[in-house]
């Protein structure tokens, strides 16, 4: 593996640190407030080239390897992980279609991601979290069409999306076996937007639940075959993990740098905080947690760019950054004590986004077991 990067895996990061400092980062505490994205923000992403990111380029995309990718998002995610979460699950939506679409269908999503709508990916349901396979949604099949019933929640950009990947099982009697994916445009009849949620962190993305009442949808937009979506959502998640680990460790790298440049205008008994042995432990400790993460992250996302098998390695990636996140938002909370929990200052904010890290997209109970699955058995 080579730990050095390309001249354009640098450059893309520099344009990413000049978005993120530009157009992210001063108005993320606004944002977080208000729960919702910047007006405009969105377009200054979609310039920039941020929305389409796995897009291949025979489909008009970037192309981007996996590690290039990791590199944005870790940079979004020092900014703001609520805007990391919107650019990301377009990525997460992107990959059932990478994984398992036909030519037109590629073409007719990826045109669309690359005009610059968003994109959601529906699995979660009120009775299927962990247990992906649970799916209730129907999708019965009639003539040419599939006509979908049910409801998904906890759904990243599902108020705001323009087009969705929704799972649905086509054999309700098969279980796993029956799921099965399908590409649904927002303005199908019968579908529609829930609630949105008010959540504790990553307050900038959007959260909604989607209501599928009666939707017909093209046999045409069945992504695979009928039963195939569980095979399809779990390679999906494969490539998006490691993904969640760039943005945690993005995070993790924000606390750590705001902790270190409070530590050292910080009085206390005459001199900064930095000088005194238990506060430089807690920085040491948090720099080599977040030095770990990253390249656990970049092992990860090497693996999926040489084509080798990288699914436990996504799973260690993501387990071990979104809890270094935690660890080191809590810990950065500490060093600047009082002004810490206070929303005048980041830290508080970087701690309530670690949180999701360690729950969305598999929690890391899941990740856990999937990693001990596979060095098991
Ligand atoms: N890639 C390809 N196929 C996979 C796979 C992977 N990473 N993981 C499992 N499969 C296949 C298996 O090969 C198996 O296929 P066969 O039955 O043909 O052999 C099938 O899927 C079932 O696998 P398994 O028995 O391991 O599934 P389980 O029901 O035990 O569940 C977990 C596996 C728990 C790992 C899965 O349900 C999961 O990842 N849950 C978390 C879902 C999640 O992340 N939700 C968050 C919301 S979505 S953002």
């Amino acid at each position: 593996m080579d730990l050095g990067f390309t001249p354009d895996q640098l450059a893309l990061q520099k344009i990413a640190q000049d978005v993120v400092a530009k157009e992210i980062t001063p108005y993320a505490l606004e944002m977080d407030h208000k729960g919702e994205i910047k007006e405009g923000l969105l377009t200054k992403l979609d310039e920039a080239g941020f929305l389409n990111l796995p897009v291949p380029e025979e489909y008009d995309g970037p192309g981007l390897d996996a590690i290039t990718i990791a590199l944005i998002y870790e940079e979004l995610g020092k900014g703001c992980a609520g805007v990391a979460t919107t650019v990301a699950a377009n990525s997460l939506a992107s990959y059932p279609v990478i994984v398992a679409g036909t030519d037109e269908q590629k073409k007719y999503f990826f045109d669309k991601i690359n005009n610059g709508t968003l994109a959601a990916f529906a699995l979660t349901e009120p009775g299927a979290g962990s247990d992906a396979g649970a799916v209730a949604t129907t999708a019965v099949k009639d003539g040419d069409d599939y006509i979908l019933n049910g409801t998904k929640c906890f759904i990243t950009n599902g108020g705001n999306a323009g087009i969705y990947i929704i799972f649905a099982n086509a054999r309700k009697s098969a279980g796993i076996r029956g799921l099965t994916a399908f590409i649904v445009d927002r303005d199908a009849p019968g579908f529609s937007v829930g609630k949105e949620e008010d959540k504790m962190g990553i307050r900038a993305s959007n959260t909604s639940e989607l209501i599928l009442d009666n939707v017909r949808v093209p046999a045409a937009n069945r992504l695979g075959r009928e039963g195939e979506g569980f095979r399809i959502a779990m390679k999906t998640l494969d490539a998006a993990r490691p993904f969640v680990g760039a943005v945690s460790v993005g995070i993790a790298q924000a606390a750590l740098d705001a902790a270190v440049k409070y530590a050292k205008e910080r009085i206390q008994f005459g001199k900064p905080i930095a000088s005194f042995q238990l506060v430089q432990a807690l920085v040491a400790d948090m720099a080599m947690q977040v030095e770990a993460a990253r390249l656990l992250v970049h092992k990860a996302c090497w693996l999926k760019d040489q084509g080798m098998p990288f699914s436990k390695e996504a799973a260690i990636a993501k387990c071990f950054a979104s809890d270094t996140a935690m660890k080191v938002t809590t810990d950065a909370v500490q060093v600047l004590g009082g002004y810490g929990y206070i929303k005048e200052y980041p830290t508080e904010k970087y701690m309530r986004d670690a949180k999701i890290m360690q729950i969305y997209e598999g929690t890391n109970q899941i990740q856990r077991m999937v990693i001990a699955n596979q060095i098991l058995y």
